[in-house]
């Protein structure tokens, strides 16, 4: 029986508030639910304030560059696929410097989950604008307004055929910790986009903005249905909808790769003269 507790509970940097504290509580609740323990799961992070998930937490990590979570994650899900992986950190690292990445992922749909903490907001280095702070929102770097338009990842999402699309909200951490789960659960490429408050440098999507907006999907709505979906990602204004915008079938990216077919490399033996064979040629 896996418990909360097998996750630990670690000092962390974050200030009061941040929306870090309970998208991590609710990260050790599903995993712990599902009945994973700590050794059976990976997290793959990058750069940032919620990159710094993963270290407060007992479970595998792996810490890659800015925005480089994703590949890290695939790499690790192709290699040992009996591991649970989860590429984990923010919006400025999943949609701004690793949105490539981001779209890679939608398109190969690899088997592992990625959480979004969406603040809106680059909260590491002091406050300049993410792709997800909307139009005209005044920044410390931007004082006269961000000028483009916000990036819609789950509108992105649905629109490239991902196999499941969720949007949560720190402020519903019971409803949150159901969406990770049903997305760990998932087999193939699954997002669940996180808003969370940034109480020290997004004073515009402050957890009062999103209380107000937030309303959960209800079970009139028909996740299968790409087109619905679609119009319900796009709704971004006085009410936003949380929950399950879409799902769908995919064929799981990995499963035929010609490079694979003796087995992924975990359950693979190592063939140590080959390996000492290239080790030699650097010398
Ligand atoms: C390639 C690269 N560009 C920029 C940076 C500087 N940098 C580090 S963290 C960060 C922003 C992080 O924002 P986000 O991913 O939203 O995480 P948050 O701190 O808001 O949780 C930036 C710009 C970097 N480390 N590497
Ligand atoms: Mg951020």
């Amino acid at each position: 029986m896996v418990s909360v507790e097998d996750y630990g509970q670690f000092e962390t940097a974050w200030c009061p508030g941040c929306g870090n504290h309970a998208l991590l509580a609710a990260m050790k609740g599903a995993l712990a639910g599902l009945g994973l323990a700590p050794h059976q799961v990976l997290v793959a992070t990058g750069i940032g304030q919620a990159a710094k998930s993963p270290l407060y937490m007992n479970c595998n990590m792996i810490t890659g560059l800015h925005g480089r979570g994703l590949p890290a994650a695939t790499g690790v899900k192709l290699a040992n696929p009996d591991l649970t992986v989860i590429a984990e950190s923010g919006d400025g690292c999943n949609y701004g410097e690793g949105g490539n990445h981001f779209l890679a992922a939608l398109r190969r749909n690899v088997d592992i989950t990625l959480i979004v903490h969406d603040n809106g907001i680059y909260g590491l280095t002091k406050g300049q604008a993410s792709p997800t702070t909307a139009k005209g929102q005044v920044t410390k770097s931007q004082p006269f307004g961000q000028p483009s338009e916000a990036f819609n990842p789950v509108a992105v999402a649905v629109a490239m055929g991902a196999g499941f699309v969720a949007r949560g909200f720190t402020g519903e951490p019971e409803h949150l910790v159901d969406l990770i789960q049903q997305a760990i659960r998932h087999k193939g490429f699954s997002l669940v986009d996180v808003f969370q408050p940034c109480v020290t440098f997004n004073k515009v999507n402050t957890f009062a903005w999103y209380k107000q907006r937030c309303r959960k999907i209800g079970a009139e709505h028909d996740p299968n249905d790409r087109d619905k979906a679609l119009a319900l990602a796009l709704e971004f204004g006085d009410s936003i909808p949380i929950g399950v915008l879409a799902r769908g079938e995919r064929a799981v990216f990995g499963t035929d790769l010609p490079t694979l077919k003796a087995g992924p490399l975990a359950r693979r033996g190592v063939d140590r003269e080959a390996l000492e064979k290239v080790l030699r040629s650097y010398q």
